[in-house]
């Protein structure tokens, strides 16, 4: 029988790689959307749209036990990959509220419901780098303590705890994987990586005369989307549930980004790019730089895209859009 896969968070970067993923292994794979999504599929579900008709989505909310409930009843899914979140930073600052009662609530549904109605569903819940917030060691390993910085950093140390929670209470198959940030030509226009390679496409174009930023001095470890997805599924393979920070070792400034990006389009970065205080977080997460041989040891996983091959692949495709659709 072909195993079954629930993915919430479907309709993201994410979602899309590991969908397509998980189709190419032969799973049946179920994705829970918001019922609005349904409605607007041509904005909404962009990211699926060449896959729609190999999978099943579901109308529920993270926001709805009951609905989640059904849903696990319904689907019993022997994999879950709760992907589901506002997961943008800043934003969190500005709606706190939501973004805490949203995704910690949103873990503890999926939790709950797949502890009453699928007990035997391995469970990989979405952690994040952004629980390490303000660094105590460099690099950041599984055993690196969390001290987060932003809203959204606090709801995923405390999504991480319920999930790490129900393993030992409950003797769930549950993963978290501590992900440090991953980008690729689906990423959402709202991170800075897209940010900057859509703006520069822009620029190039004619159609922008500047992009603002907020930090050029922040420094990330990015990784390519489509090989972390790899990791997540590697996770549930395994005998035993556990964590896994999933990372490239390698880390870079918002600044050289933005160099490499207007370099690849034979622009000189300064004269288009201006700071905005606007953009700058209350709290900044300064560093971030993961340890993943915990991963390499166990899963036998590796990043394969590297940094500079990321950025041209993400302005490849921005260059290309722009020059098809100016709407972009
Ligand atoms: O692209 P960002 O918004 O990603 P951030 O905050 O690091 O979070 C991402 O990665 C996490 C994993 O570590 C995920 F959990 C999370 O969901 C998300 O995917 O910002 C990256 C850096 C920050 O330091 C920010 O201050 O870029 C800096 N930055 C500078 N100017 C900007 C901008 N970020 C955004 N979004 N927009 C700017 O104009």
């Amino acid at each position: 029988m072909r195993k079954k896969a629930l993915i919430t968070g479907i309709t993201g970067q994410d979602g899309a790689y590991l969908s397509r993923l998980l189709i190419d292994k032969g799973y049946q794979v179920h994705g829970i959307v918001r019922r609005v999504a349904l409605e607007d599929p041509e904005h909404r579900l962009w990211r699926l749209k060449p896959i729609l008709n190999k999978i099943k989505l579901h109308a529920g909310s993270l926001e709805s036990y009951a609905s989640l409930f059904n849903i696990v009843q319904k689907v019993k899914p022997d994999e879950c990959y709760h992907l589901a979140a506002q997961s943008f930073v800043s934003y969190s600052f500005e709606d706190e509220f939501s973004t805490i009662n949203t995704n910690i609530n949103g873990t503890h549904f999926i939790l709950s419901a797949l502890k009453e109605r699928a007990p035997k569903c391995k469970i990989y819940f979405a952690a994040s780098s952004e629980m390490f917030g303000h660094v105590r060691e460099i690099p950041q390993t599984e055993n690196t303590p969390f001290h987060p910085r932003s809203p959204y950093g606090i709801s995923k140390v405390a999504g991480f705890e319920l999930t790490r929670n129900y393993r030992e209470a409950y003797n769930l198959f549950a993963c978290n994987g501590i992900l440090f940030n991953h980008e690729s030509p689906m990423r959402g226009y709202e991170f800075v990586t897209r940010k900057i390679t859509l703006g520069v496409a822009r620029i190039k174009a004619g159609l922008d005369k500047e992009l603002r930023l907020g930090n050029l001095e922040a420094k990330r470890d990015w990784g390519f989307a489509g090989d972390f997805i790899e990791a997540m599924w590697l996770m549930l393979q395994e005998k035993k549930p556990d964590d896994y920070v999933v990372a490239t070792g390698e880390t870079h400034t918002v600044r050289r980004f933005v160099e490499l990006a207007f370099d690849y389009a034979g622009l000189d970065w300064k004269k288009y790019v201006k700071q905005d205080k606007v953009l700058f977080r209350p709290a900044e997460v300064n560093q971030l730089i993961g340890d993943y041989s915990k991963a390499k040891r166990i899963l036998g996983w590796k990043p394969k895209v590297k940094f500079e091959e990321l950025v041209k692949m993400m302005m490849d495709e921005d260059l290309r859009r722009v020059k098809c659709q100016k709407q972009f």
